[in-house]
């Protein structure tokens, strides 16, 4: 008889809901399988689930444009980022996984004097922080990435760059898987297509969890739903001041390979790089309006192809493969909201913006360590929802690879 070969899991097949769990989290993307696996490795937790409504990893975790990068503007944010990038270094030994980390370098554009004195502010910030970040020229730039149009044919001629080389690109779904098997080796219950309904509370706590396969009665609540944010908040009566703005890139036919850095413009709204496929993975800004509806548009497609025609000439008859469309989470101040909420053990990782995939490692130690022990790490105290009633905003405006 012919044998049948079943593929091993990466991790358990859904089981049932158990009654209780001691934290319940709410998203399985990155940040969510990131807090559980911290929980479990770093403290001990055995009583830990995380709900889906959809497949894990649904969201913008498995799909995005894969760049990590810590060159924060503010002294805050380049902290954070640059744990972030820490973790990011070791997880694929970690997690033995391999995670295609690729720090290739990552160079953010100046096509004005203007732009220039910005870069240079965030190297500043960068350099005290020990993160490796300079302004360099053209010639350093050519030197970089001879691709790159330097001549003064585009409209805007690029004039310096900020150049970050622990900057690169990681595999956005083995990130995912990663953590995934990692937390359900330890002990995670992991639930897919378990959607949030409800929460039940009793003194300022929440007390259950209901869901569309029953209720589960909780210690803490974790809620890491990127561009669902406000609508899970609602549920528990945590109102979040996030907007849902959609995030669109596509990727080329695959190329034989020529660009080795991840090249940015704020000027141009686009950011380019080659992946290890070969395909050229273009993206831009967020688009302006607020949406939950997660189509792509035509307009995208011819501006970002036009824009990126401005800096690689040579890109012109190369063919569109796919196209990707994801939801963000946007603060008013570009600035995660990372922490306790006025519901003592509803705790949220929102606010992310289109930075959210590159926080991941951190976002899972220090929330972790927050529904462990009950106190706000340092590194996440600035990003705190008190912020936005305490006038203590952490304006990340300029860090955007593209503007935001
Ligand atoms: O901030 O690096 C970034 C980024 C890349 C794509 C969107 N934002």
């Amino acid at each position: 008889m012919k044998e049948i070969f079943f593929p091993k899991r990466m991790w358990r097949s859904r089981g049932e809901l158990k009654r209780r769990y001691d934290v319940v989290i709410v998203g399985g993307g990155s940040h969510g399988l990131a807090t559980a696996y911290y929980l479990a490795k770093e403290h001990g937790a055995k009583s830990v689930c995380i709900l889906e409504k959809s497949y894990i990893g649904s969201g913008a975790s498995g799909r995005n444009t894969t760049i990590v990068r810590s060159n924060y503007r503010t002294p805050e944010g380049a902290a954070f980022y640059g744990e972030s990038v820490r973790l990011y270094e070791r997880l694929s030994k970690e997690l033995d996984f391999n995670l295609m980390f690729s720090q290739r370098g990552h160079l953010t554009l100046a096509h004005s004097d203007r732009a220039l004195v910005v870069m240079q502010e965030r190297a500043e910030v960068n350099k005290l922080l020990g993160i490796k970040s300079s302004v360099v020229g053209p010639r350093e730039i050519a030197a970089l990435c001879p691709e790159l149009d330097l001549s003064d044919r585009p409209t805007w001629p690029v004039l310096g760059a900020l150049f970050h080389p622990p900057g690169g690109i990681i595999r956005h779904d083995a990130v995912v898987w990663a953590f995934a098997r990692a937390a359900d080796r330890r002990g995670v219950d992991i639930h897919p297509y378990t959607e949030v309904t409800g929460f039940q509370q009793s003194n300022g706590r929440v007390t259950v969890v209901e869901t569309n396969r029953g209720r589960i009665e909780c210690g803490q609540v974790v809620s890491a739903t990127a561009g669902w944010s406000t609508l899970v908040g609602d549920l528990a009566g945590v109102r979040l001041p996030i907007t849902t703005h959609i995030l669109q890139a596509f990727v080329t036919e695959p190329l034989k390979p020529f660009l080795d850095v991840v090249i940015v413009s704020s000027q141009l709204h686009v950011y380019v790089s080659q992946t290890d496929r070969g395909e050229f993975l273009i993206g831009a800004e967020i688009e302006p309006y607020t949406t939950y509806k997660g189509t792509g548009t035509l307009s995208f497609l011819e501006t970002s192809a036009r824009h990126s025609l401005e800096l690689f000439p040579q890109l012109e008859r190369t063919k569109l493969l796919r196209t990707w469309t994801g939801l963000c989470d946007l603060s008013p101040d570009y600035s995660p909201i990372l922490g306790k909420t006025e519901v003592d053990n509803f705790h949220v990782s929102t606010g992310w913006g289109t930075y959210g995939f590159k926080a991941a490692p951190i976002v899972g130690v220090t929330l972790a360590e927050l529904v462990a022990t009950g106190k706000t790490p340092e590194l996440i105290a600035p990003f705190a929802l008190e912020r936005f009633h305490t006038d203590t905003l952490v304006s990340e405006l300029a860090a955007a690879a593209v503007s935001h």
